[in-house]
Formats: structure tokens, sequence, C-alpha cells
């Protein structure tokens, strides 16, 4: 009882800290409550030990998908995911380091607009109203973002 109760009052603090920032659901997805950029994004999930989101399948991103619907996720602004760009314009998963193998990219994406694209924003929404197809984006963007318990 007594090991319950010091794991109880070790994890509290983090649990208030992170209700300020994320909101979580069942299946240990967390969407954020603020916007930040794509590096603010990715420190703020590490810092409650979850990653931003990365999609390996189609199935990966059924489910996230189910977890915006579950949030009631406005699908008329951007979210970051983990995908960076390589300068030899491959993309990986910044927080496992694999390769992005399955994409899901909108019409005319990723298009580098401005040459200053190499982060991945879900939700395409500006320029073809595609809600919850992949962009390329400025990281210096603030958006809204995704994590997940590792
Ligand atoms: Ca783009």
């Amino acid at each position: 009882m007594n090991l319950i109760i010091s794991i109880l009052l070790i994890l509290s603090p983090i649990l208030l800290l992170t209700a300020q920032h994320l909101s979580a659901n069942e299946k240990g997805y967390y969407i954020s409550k603020d916007k930040q950029d794509f590096l603010g994004a990715l420190t703020l999930c590490k810092t409650y030990g979850l990653e931003l989101v990365s999609l390996r399948t189609p199935e990966d991103e059924a489910e996230l998908d189910y977890a915006l619907n579950e949030f009631n996720a406005s699908t008329e602004v951007g979210y970051w995911l983990a995908g960076t760009k390589l300068k030899t314009g491959d993309w990986y998963w910044v927080t496992t380091g694999n390769m992005v193998l399955y994409t899901n990219w909108g019409d005319g994406q990723p298009d580098n607009s401005g040459g200053y694209e190499n982060c991945l924003e879900l939700g395409n929404f500006n320029q073809y109203r595609q809600p919850r197809k992949w962009n390329d984006l400025n990281c210096t963007i603030e958006l809204n973002f995704i994590c997940k318990q590792p």
C-alpha cells in the first residue's frame, strides 16, 4: 500500500502538469491544448514521457483518426506529427529514426513551399481543404499537436 501511495505522490504533479497542456484518451493519445512550433511540440511530448505521434501504417492513421474524433478535434487546423525531412529530401520519424514509408500526402504535397517546409503537418486544410491529409510545413509555425505513449 505504501508503495502505491508513493507512486501516486510521484505521479500526481506530472499528471497535473500534463493536464495543463494535454488532454488524454484511454488509448494513450494526448492532444495539445495550445500551439507550439515543431521543436516545442516534440519537447513537450518528451517532457511527459510521451512521443509526438508517428504513423507507420494506414492502421496507425486510422487509430489516430479515431482518437481525433473522440477529442472532437477540429478538422480546420493542422497538427504536428513527428515527421521531418533530411537534406536528401527523404522523410523520417524524428522520434524513432525510421524512414517514413507509409504516406498520406494531400494533393500537391509535399511542395516545400518557399523552400523551408521540413516538418510534417497532419491537416492540409488551408490550401486544398483536405483535412487530415499530410502537408510539409515550416517547422517554426505554431500548431496543435498529438502525443502518444511510446
Ligand atoms: Ca506544403
